[in-house]
C-alpha cells in the first residue's frame, strides 16, 4: 500500500495535510534505486519548519520508496493534500513532470523547490512546469511558510525567492535563510522510513557492526569547484553567504537523538563535515560529555588542505579518538594543472600529507573521490591521476571512488562547454527536458553513461571509461 510510505504516520488520521512534499524519484541514472539512499534533508527541513509554524506537512519519499506514478496517484487521491511540493534536480525533470500532471489532474496547487528550481526558476516555471503555482529559488523553509500563508489567504504576495507565474523575469533573488540553530530537530523516526542502515565494516582489523544514520547539519560549502553545482545553488556569484554551520549544541542534539533512535554510527553527509579542527574538537568534547566516547562511530567529508595545513598532530589524534572511522576527501585529480583548472584549491602535496597524517594518527579508513575526463583532459593527465592513486594507496589510502566527468547545469564546466563545445551538451541523455521523454522511455533507458564516441576530454568517452575501470581494478587488486 503506497499510503504506508507517508510520514509522519499520524498525518493519515489528522485529515488533509497543508502540503505533501514528494521526493521525486531519480530512476534514470541508475535504473535501480539502491536501498541505502540518503533521506531528502531539504524536504525534512521544510517539513519541520512548517510544522513549527502550525501547518500540517506530510512527506512522501517516492525515491527511497521506489514508487511508481500510479502509486503516487493513489496517495494524492487518498490524502487530498492542500498543496504538493516537489524537488527535481537536472536529472529527473520528466519524473517530476509526471507528478505535476497528476497534481494538475487532482487540482492540487504545486510548489517547486530544490536544484532545478534554484538554478533556472523561469525555465522551471514557464516551460517545464507551467501548471505550477510557484517555484522557490534557494532555501525553502521560510519561502514555503509564505506560500502556505498565501494559499490559506487566497492571495499571491511578493517575497524574496518566491516566484509565482507572473513574477518579473529579471528577478534573481534567493529566498531568505532560516537560522539552522532555530530549526526544530528532525526526528527521523517520525519522518523517514527505515532511517537506520545496518552493516559490518572492518575497523582496525575487526569487524564492527554499525547501525548508521545519516545527518546533514550544515548548509552549502565555502569552496568553488568548477564541476560542482553548489556554488550556483548557494548564490555565490550573486553575493550571498555560501556556507552556514549551526552551533555545536545543535549538532550534538541531533547526534543524541540519533543514538536514542538506536544508531551507534553517524554519517555526516554535509558537503563539508568540518572546515577547521575547532569543529571536530568541539564535537569530540560533546561526545565525551554525552558519555558516548568509545560507543559512537562517525564519518564525514572534508578537504585535504584542511587536514594537511590546519590540523596539528594533536588535533588529528582527537579526531581519531572522537570515533571517526572514515574521512573522505574530494581529490579529483593527481595532475596539478587539472587541480588548478577545476579550482580545487588543493595540491597533490597536501593530499599526500593528509592521507599519511590521517593514517598515522589511527583513522581506520581514508577514502578519496576522483574524476577522470574533465573537458580537454588528456590521457596523460588521467595516467598521472592513476599513478597518484597507487602512490596514495602506499601511503595508506583505503578506499576510492572514481567517476567519469559528466557536465551538470549550474556548474562552471557547463558554461565552459556551452561556449567551447556546445554540441556535446545535446548528447547528454541523463539531462532530459520537458516533454521529451515519458514513463516508457524512462523504464527502458537504464544506461545514462556518456556515448562511447562523445569527446569532452581530449580522448573519447570510451577511453576515459576504460581508464576509470583499469584504475579501480588496479587499486582493488582485481
Ligand atoms: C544527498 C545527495 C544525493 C543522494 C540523494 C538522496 C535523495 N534522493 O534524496 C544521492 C546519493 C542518491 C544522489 C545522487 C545523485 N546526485 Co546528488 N546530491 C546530494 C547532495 C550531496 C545533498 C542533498 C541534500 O540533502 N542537501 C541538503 C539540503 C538541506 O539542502 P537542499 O537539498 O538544497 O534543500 C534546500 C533547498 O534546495 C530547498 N528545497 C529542496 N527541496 C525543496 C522542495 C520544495 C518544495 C521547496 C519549496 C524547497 C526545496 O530548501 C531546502 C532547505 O533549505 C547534493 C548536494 C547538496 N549540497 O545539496 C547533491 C546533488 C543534488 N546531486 C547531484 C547529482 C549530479 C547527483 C547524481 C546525478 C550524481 C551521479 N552522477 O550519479 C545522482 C542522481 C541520482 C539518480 N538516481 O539519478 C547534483 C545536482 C546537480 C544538478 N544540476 O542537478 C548536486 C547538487 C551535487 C552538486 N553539488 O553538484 N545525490
Ligand atoms: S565539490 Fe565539494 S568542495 Fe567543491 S564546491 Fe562542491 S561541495 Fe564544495
Amino acid at each position: 500500500m503506497s499510503i504506508e510510505h507517508i510520514r509522519p504516520r499520524e498525518i493519515i488520521n489528522l485529515g488533509q495535510p497543508d502540503t505533501l512534499l514528494i521526493n521525486v524519484p531519480a530512476t534514470f541514472q541508475q535504473g535501480i534505486i539502491p536501498d541505502d539512499e540518503e533521506p531528502p534533508f531539504g524536504m525534512l527541513r521544510i517539513a519541520v519548519a512548517s510544522e513549527e509554524y502550525g501547518y500540517k506537512p506530510a512527506l512522501l519519499d517516492a525515491h527511497r520508496g521506489k514508487l511508481t506514478p500510479s502509486e503516487i496517484d493513489d496517495v494524492l487521491y487518498g490524502l487530498k493534500p492542500k498543496s504538493v511540493g516537489i524537488n527535481p534536480t537536472s536529472v529527473n525533470v520528466p519524473e517530476a513532470q509526471e507528478i505535476a500532471e497528476l497534481c494538475a489532474h487532482h487540482g492540487i496547487p504545486l510548489i517547486l523547490g530544490g536544484v532545478h528550481a534554484t538554478l533556472d526558476p523561469f525555465t522551471a516555471l514557464k516551460e517545464d512546469f507551467p501548471m505550477a503555482l510557484a517555484v522557490v529559488k534557494g532555501k525553502g523553509e521560510k519561502a514555503i511558510l509564505h506560500i502556505l500563508d498565501d494559499i490559506k489567504n487566497g492571495q499571491r504576495t511578493e517575497k524574496r525567492g518566491v516566484y509565482y507565474q507572473n513574477a518579473e523575469t529579471s528577478r534573481r533573488d534567493f529566498a531568505d535563510y532560516y537560522p539552522l540553530d532555530e530549526l526544530p530537530l528532525i526526528d527521523q523516526s517520525r519522518w523517514v522510513e527505515n532511517p537506520l542502515i545496518g552493516g559490518t565494516v572492518g575497523i582496525n582489523g575487526q569487524n564492527v557492526e554499525l547501525i548508521e544514520i545519516s545527518l546533514y547539519e550544515t548548509a552549502g560549502c565555502p569552496f568553488q569547484c568548477t564541476y560542482c553545482a553548489t556554488p550556483a545553488l548557494v548564490g555565490r556569484n550573486d553575493g550571498y553567504k555560501t556556507y552556514y554551520r549551526p552551533n555545536m549544541d545543535r549538532i550534538l542534539a541531533s547526534t543524541k537523538l540519533a543514538v536514542e533512535l538506536g544508531a551507534n554510527a553517524i554519517h555526516f553527509i554535509d558537503d563539508m563535515a568540518f572546515v577547521n579542527p575547532g569543529h571536530f574538537r568541539k564535537f569530540a568534547d560533546g561526545v565525551e560529555k554525552l558519555k558516548l566516547q568509545n560507543q559512537l562511530y562517525w564519518r564525514g567529508m572534508t578537504r585535504a588542505s584542511i587536514i594537511a595545513d590546519k590540523c596539528s598532530d594533536e588535533d588529528l589524534s582527537i579526531l581519531a579518538q572522537s570515533g571517526c572511522w572514515r574521512i573522505a576527501m574530494g581529490v579529483e585529480s593527481g595532475d596539478e594543472q587539472i587541480l588548478r583548472r577545476i579550482k580545487k584549491g588543493i595540491t597533490t602535496h597536501q593530499v599526500r600529507e593528509a592521507v599519511s597524517k590521517l593514517r598515522a594518527v589511527g583513522i581506520p579508513q581514508v577514502k578519496a573521490f576522483f574524476i577522470m575526463g574533465f573537458p580537454e583532459e588528456t590521457l596523460e593527465q588521467m595516467e598521472t591521476t592513476r599513478k597518484f592513486i597507487m602512490e596514495l594507496k602506499q601511503l595508506g589510502l583505503t578506499d576510492i571512488s572514481i567517476f567519469q566527468f559528466k557536465p551538470y547545469p549550474g556548474t562552471e564546466e557547463w558554461q565552459h562547454l556551452q561556449q567551447t563545445n556546445p554540441e556535446v551538451l545535446e548528447n547528454l541523455y541523463y539531462i532530459r527536458h520537458g516533454g521529451s521523454t515519458n514513463i516508457v522511455n524512462r523504464k527502458i533507458a537504464k544506461d545514462a553513461s556518456l556515448p562511447d564516441d562523445l569527446k569532452i576530454a581530449a580522448v573519447p568517452s570510451k577511453i576515459v571509461r576504460e581508464m576509470v575501470v583499469k584504475t579501480l581494478e588496479e587499486f582493488y587488486g582485481h
